[in-house]
Parts: C-alpha cells; sequence; structure tokens
C-alpha cells in the first residue's frame, strides 16, 4: 500500500500533503444549494452549477478509491507588499497574488510528482483542482490538511490561507487521515477586511458582493461597487491579507514586486494582454472585460496623467468600454474630464453610455471642476 509519509517524501517540504477516501460530502453539497437559492453564487458557474456532481468524487471518478490532496503554497518573491496596508485606492494590488503569473503550474508539478509514484505501482489516476467535478477545500479539510475559516478560506499551519489546492484521485486504497481539528478561534478580522462586505456571516460568501468574482463577470460592473475594486484588475486579497495566521508567509517573501499597470492594459494589444491573462478566467475569453476592468482601476487611481487616455476610450467602439470611461473620467472631477463627457453626448447614442456619461456630469463637484 502507497503510504502518506512515501508521498511526501517526494514533494517539497512546505508542501501539505493528506488522504481521503471517495465517499461523498452531502452537508457541503446541501450548503451549495442554500447558496444558489438565496442566491449568494452571484451567478458562477462551477462547483454551484454542479453541487451533485462536485461532492461525490465518484460521480466523476467512478473507479476511484482515495484523493492524495496537496495544499501548496504560491507567494513569490515580491508579494510581500502592495496590498491593505494603506487607506488609498492606489494601494491595491492591480493583480491578486494566486494570478499574477500562473501560480497552478507548483500544483501540476506535485501532483504529477505524486501521479508517478502511484502509476509505478499500476495505479489508475487523475488530476483535479479547481474545476466543476470536486469541492476542494471540502477536501482538503477532511484529509487534515487545512482547516475552515471563517473568510470560507481553508487555512493550514506556517501558511494560513496563502496556498493551492490541488488532488490526485485514484484506485488505490489507502489509509485516511483525520479532519484538521482547528479553528480560528475567536479572530474575526477577515470580515471588516472585506472592501465589500461580502464575508456576510463566518464562513458563508456573498460571491455577488466577492470583487474576485466580480471581476471575472461578463457585463457592466455594478455602479456601487465601482470605488470598492480600487486599482484591482483581476482577483482580490484583503481577506487573505488580514488573516493572521498567513503572517508568517507574507513576511518570509520579499517586497517590491512588479505590478501591472492599470493604464498598459488600456494600451497594448489583445494578443499581448492575452498573454498575461491566459490563466484568468476571462468570459469568452474576450479581452473587453479585462479593459473595463482596467477603466475602473485608472479611474479610481485619479491620475491627472491618466486623463487623455480615458478621453481616448470615449471614442471607442465597444459601449461598455465607452461606459465604464465615461464613469473613470467622472471620478477625476476636473475641468478637462468635464469637457470631454459633454463633447461625448452630443454624438452619443448608445443610451447606457448616455446614462454613465450624464451620471458622472452629475457627481457632485464636477459640474464645478477646477482646471
Ligand atoms: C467558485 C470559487 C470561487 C468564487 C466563490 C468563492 C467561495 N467562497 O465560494 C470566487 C470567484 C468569489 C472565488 C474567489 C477566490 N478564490 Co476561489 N474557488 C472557487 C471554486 C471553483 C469553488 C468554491 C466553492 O465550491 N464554493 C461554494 C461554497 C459553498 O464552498 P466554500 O466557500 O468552499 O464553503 C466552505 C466554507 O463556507 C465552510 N463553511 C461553511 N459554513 C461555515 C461556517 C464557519 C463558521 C466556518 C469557519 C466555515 C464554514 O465550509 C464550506 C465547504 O468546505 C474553488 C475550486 C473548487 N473546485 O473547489 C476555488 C477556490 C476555493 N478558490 C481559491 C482561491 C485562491 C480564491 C481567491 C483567494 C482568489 C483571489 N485572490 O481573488 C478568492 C478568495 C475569496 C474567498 N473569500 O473565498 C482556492 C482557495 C484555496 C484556499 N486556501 O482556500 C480554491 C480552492 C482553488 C484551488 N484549487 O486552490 N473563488
Ligand atoms: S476576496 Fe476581497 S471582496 Fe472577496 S471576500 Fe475576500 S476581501 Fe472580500
Ligand atoms: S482572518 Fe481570522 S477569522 Fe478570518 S479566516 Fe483568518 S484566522 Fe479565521
Amino acid at each position: 500500500m502507497v503510504t502518506l509519509a512515501e508521498l511526501q517524501s517526494v514533494v517539497a517540504d512546505e508542501v501539505r500533503l493528506g488522504i481521503t477516501d471517495c465517499a461523498p460530502f452531502p452537508d457541503v453539497a446541501q450548503m451549495i444549494r442554500k447558496r444558489v437559492t438565496q442566491e449568494l453564487h452571484g451567478g458562477l458557474g462551477f462547483t454551484y452549477s454542479a453541487p451533485d456532481r462536485a461532492t461525490d468524487p465518484r460521480a466523476s471518478f467512478p473507479w476511484a478509491q482515495s484523493i492524495v490532496v496537496a495544499a501548496v503554497p504560491y507567494l513569490a518573491d515580491g508579494d510581500g507588499d502592495g496590498d491593505g496596508d494603506g487607506d488609498g485606492a492606489e494601494m491595491h494590488r492591480s493583480v491578486a497574488r494566486f494570478a499574477d503569473g500562473d501560480r497552478y503550474v507548483r500544483v501540476r508539478a506535485t501532483l504529477a510528482l505524486l501521479e508517478r509514484i502511484l502509476v509505478d505501482r499500476g495505479h489508475r489516476v487523475e488530476q483535479v483542482f479547481d474545476d466543476d467535478r470536486l469541492v476542494d477545500r471540502a477536501v482538503a479539510v477532511r484529509a487534515g490538511v487545512a482547516w475552515n475559516g471563517k473568510s470560507t478560506m481553508v487555512l493550514t499551519p506556517g501558511h494560513g490561507p496563502w496556498f493551492l489546492i490541488g488532488s490526485v484521485v485514484t484506485d488505490a486504497v489507502m489509509e485516511s487521515g483525520e479532519p484538521m481539528v482547528r479553528s480560528c478561534g475567536s479572530c474575526t478580522a477577515c470580515i471588516p477586511a472585506c472592501p465589500t462586505g461580502a464575508i456576510i456571516a463566518p464562513g458563508v460568501l456573498d460571491a455577488s458582493r466577492c470583487l474576485s468574482a466580480i471581476l471575472q463577470r461578463p457585463g457592466s460592473i455594478p455602479i456601487q461597487l465601482r470605488r470598492a475594486v480600487g486599482t484591482r484588475v483581476y482577483g482580490c486579497d484583503d481577506c487573505l491579507v488580514a488573516c493572521p495566521p498567513g503572517d508568517p508567509a507574507l513576511a518570509r517573501v520579499s517586497t517590491g514586486g512588479g505590478q501591472l499597470d492599470p493604464a498598459s492594459v488600456l494600451t497594448m494589444s489583445d494578443d499581448e494582454l492575452e498573454d498575461i491573462a491566459n490563466h484568468w478566467y476571462v468570459p469568452k475569453r474576450n479581452m473587453r472585460f479585462v479593459r473595463r476592468n482596467a477603466l475602473i482601476a485608472v479611474g479610481n487611481r485619479g491620475l491627472e496623467r491618466d486623463i487623455a487616455l480615458l478621453c481616448g476610450y470615449l471614442g471607442h467602439p465597444d459601449p461598455l468600454l465607452r461606459a465604464h470611461a465615461a464613469w473613470a473620467l467622472g471620478q477625476h472631477k476636473r475641468e478637462h474630464s468635464r469637457a470631454a463627457l459633454v463633447t461625448l453626448l452630443v454624438e452619443e447614442h448608445d443610451p447606457d453610455v448616455r446614462r454613465e456619461a450624464d451620471a458622472a456630469l452629475a457627481l457632485e463637484g464636477l459640474n464645478e471642476a477646477t482646471p
């Protein structure tokens, strides 16, 4: 029988492994269904669209006997600062750490090492992570790799929430671990740290308010949430940065990593942007949604040097981008922003863009904008 110790010996020391069986997770299925009924799923698919499948490993892997779960830390050099340490919109990283480069590379490589051992013993294997076939967090908790945090993140000793989860499903019969018996205790730091109040109760996330979800959805970003987007273009780390068990991991990595400049997203070609965003969830792989996010980020940072760029976007053929550019200019409250919006309204026929431009002009202060 392949043992946990044997598997642990082939992966990096900081990767925590656990094993669990393939019994279903009926409580989690019920929880996911309840979130959908209460409209807390924010229109997302993944496990929300297939709760029965995601919570029954044998629904997707009828041949499976065991699941080997890996908690793979992903913080990299440069990740030690840039988020949550100031009160201005500029203090937010444009790309959350898990998506700044393809940090699943290490997950895949770790799972490949585990697979090799199992395959060499004649077993069937399949990698699974971050899709609709398995509830990764619940599997990690049952295998003894992590505990449930109030932010809904699962946490592991030494790394807090800063790890990704990957599993190898196998037909090997293995000895299961015990669920990790830990809790957040009296800590509640993540709840007030969330900029949109998306953690509505301990362990309950309203995904329709979570910036991480909002920035990967199609359509217009709800106006009432745009200020909270700050300078983010993809993902959000605030509830992770606030989490004390993650402090040692953040302290171990250096500060000062390069940040994607949201303005550069508005000037680069689709191909260049696709290279940066190739591992992000972008609706229909259409880069207009990444540019939509960048327009909000540029609006929020309020730099005078961005105004010409935003004015240029008022002439963009895509009404979604014209509308978000109008909003972004409204945040600048300067005379040339006002003039550009007034000019736009002379020729603009799209009702949504007109509404955004009118709303931007009506913003307190813009009509009395100073040059
Ligand atoms: C859909 C999804 C999202 C959605 C919804 C997230 C959510 N919380 O439901 C959005 C787009 C918002 C999202 C955001 C992020 N995600 Co995501 N996401 C997923 C995905 C695909 C499914 C999650 C799911 O099933 N949600 C349904 C709900 C019901 O399940 P849950 O939140 O896990 O519920 C648990 C808790 O609520 C807990 N619980 C229930 N009641 C109570 C009560 C108390 C008191 C407590 C303490 C706990 C508790 O038990 C539940 C079952 O385990 C998984 C991959 C996968 N296939 O599992 C990745 C995954 C969860 N995401 C991940 C990451 C990294 C993120 C982000 C950090 C990315 C970022 N920086 O922007 C954020 C974190 C936001 C947050 N606070 O959760 C990692 C999390 C790793 C970890 N250490 O927890 C995963 C596991 C991907 C991976 N394979 O590594 N994500
Ligand atoms: S990822 Fe950001 S918006 Fe989502 S729950 Fe965490 S702090 Fe709130
Ligand atoms: S911030 Fe505190 S309450 Fe929230 S997940 Fe981390 S330890 Fe738990």
